[in-house]
This record gives C-alpha cells, structure tokens and sequence, in this order.
C-alpha cells in the first residue's frame, strides 16, 4: 500500500483532523451510517447510491469534486455521475457544514468485494484513515471475506476500531441476538476496540424518541463514538482554543435517564475526558 497519493486537502500532520473510514461489504450499512453520523444528513441521495468510488466528507461548503490520480479537483454534478471516470477517479470530495464534520473526516468506502470496484480504489486511501468503523450484517456476520480483508489492513487501525453489528433489528429472539454477538465477539477478539450492535435504521427513525434512541444501539454506540474521537484528536497548535464542539451530543443522558437524539450542542470550553461506558440498550446483550 503506497501512501505516494496527494490528495488536494492535505494539511501537516498537526492541523489534521482524525479520519474515519466506514467499511465492510455492500449493503451493510455504511451510508445509512454516515448519514446517522450526520444527524440526518443533507447529502444529496444520490452520493448515498451504490457504485461509488470512496466518498471524502468534510467540513465546508464548497462544492462536490472528484480527485484524480495526479492530486487534481475537477467539478462534479452529483446527479449524474454515471460517466465517472472510475479508473482516474481516488475519491469524490462532499462538504457539508455538519458540526461533527467539525471533529472528524469521514469516508464512505465502496463495499469490500463489489465486483464492479477494485479494491486499490479503497486501499490507496486507506493509509489516510486513523480508525475504522466496519459494518457488518449482523444476520451473516462477520464473514471469512471480511475477516480475511480486516487482516490484510495495517495493525494499527485495530486500536481504535470499532466493529457494528448492523440490521440487528433482523434478530428477532433475544437467544438469536446473544449468540450472535458472543460469537462475533469471540471471532474478533483483539481485532477491534469494540463490538456493538446496531439498527442503523431504527437510530435513524428514532427523531426526538429517546427510548427508541437507547433501543437501537445507537446510544452505546454515540459514547464509544465520541471516546474514540477524543482519543484520536491530536493536538494543534498551542495557541488553537480547543475543539468548539461535541459531536452526538445525543448520548448525555438527561435527568431520568433520558437521552436526547442528535443533538449536538456546543462544548463548555476545555476538552473532556473520556465518556462513561455505555449503558445497556435493549439490543446490547451484555455489552
Ligand atoms: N433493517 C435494517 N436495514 C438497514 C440497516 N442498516 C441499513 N439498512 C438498509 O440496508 C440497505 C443498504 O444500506 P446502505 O447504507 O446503502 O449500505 P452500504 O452499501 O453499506 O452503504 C438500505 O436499504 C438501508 O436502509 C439496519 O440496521 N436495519
Ligand atoms: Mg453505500
């Protein structure tokens, strides 16, 4: 894997925000993830379809643009990208002005083994992520093509990792959800910095629904989320305030045990530490 790739936004190591890879195979989820990562998000749908090279999210307003090998932007209309030249193609560029672009970069990777996308499309940029967010199906998880992908990737990502077990809502009896997570568990350890179950979907419908919120998984996951990125964030210059605001704020729980869905609030000043562990959602069996 050669990191030789300039990429246009390239800044010195200090000023540079974490990135986060989302993968694992097609379907399992990863857009509808960076979608919930965005609060809903105001992507337009079609960066959302499937056949894409790698989508570089971050934060701005400018306007959409493909990089090519060489390092170059050239304009590109969204909704039509059907002529895309793949094959020159290492990422499109989207900005969007979401506050948790603010903390992180995000990458939407095409799935591991769709036919119709080399790999070297999402391995060249892979040097570029400091952690990864792998989703997979929770009913097939964990299959020998992504266990055999994950161990072809730098060690390092494994430390700040984190394993999603989506479509857990597709796990109807409470027998089925903890074998599967236990198994899952057991077949990953040590190869992630954690393992959680998701319904990406019900996250997503969850709106102002606090309980439903908690349901999903999505509340477990927003604190292991926000921790991860806490750990990521390097330090910038001396005289930069520190970062001006929190992401998935939705995970501070409120009084009675209530949380409040994606919202996110700006912090109170200094950096916080880390976030207490997760509390138990109907989905986390034994989290
Ligand atoms: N029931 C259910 N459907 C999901 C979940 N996550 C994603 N989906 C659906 O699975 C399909 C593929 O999701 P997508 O995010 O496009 O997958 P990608 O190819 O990994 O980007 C979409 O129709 C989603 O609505 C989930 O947790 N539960
Ligand atoms: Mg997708």
């Amino acid at each position: 894997m050669s990191d030789e790739l300039i990429l246009p936004f390239d800044s010195p190591d200090a000023a540079k925000k974490p990135v986060i890879a989302l993968m694992g195979e097609f379907s399992a989820g990863k857009s509808t993830l960076s979608n919930l990562l965005m609060g809903g998000g105001d992507l337009p749908v079609q960066v959302v379809a499937t056949r894409l090279p790698p989508v570089w999210i971050r934060h701005g307003t400018g306007p959409a643009r493909r990089v090519d090998l060489a390092g170059q932007q050239h304009p590109v209309d969204l909704t039509d990208l059907d002529g895309l030249d793949m094959a020159d193609t290492v990422c499109l560029v989207v900005e969007s002005p979401q506050d948790i672009l603010e903390r992180c970069d995000l990458i939407d990777m095409p799935g591991i083994s769709d036919p119709n996308m080399d790999s070297e499309t999402w391995m060249r940029l892979l040097p570029r992520a400091d952690a990864v967010l792998w989703c997979t199906h929770a009913t097939q998880a964990w299959r020998q093509s992504e266990a055999a992908v994950w161990a072809s990737l730098p060690k390092k990502l494994r430390r700040h990792s984190l394993l999603l077990l989506t479509r857990f809502d597709k796990l109807v009896t409470q027998s089925d959800r903890e074998r599967v997570l236990k198994r899952v568990r057991h077949e990953t350890d040590g190869l992630f910095c954690g393992c959680l179950p998701i319904s990406l979907t019900q996250a997503s419908a969850a709106e102002d629904d606090p309980d439903l919120w908690l349901q999903s998984g999505a509340d477990a996951f927003a604190r292991r989320f926000v921790e991860l990125l806490h750990r990521l964030e390097r330090p910038t210059r001396p005289d930069t305030p520190p970062v001006a605001t929190h992401p998935l704020q939705s995970c501070a729980p409120q009084s009675a045990g209530k949380v409040r869905p994606r919202r996110v609030v700006p912090a109170t000043g200094t950096r916080r530490t880390a976030r207490p562990p997760a509390r138990e959602s109907s989905l986390s069996v034994g989290a």
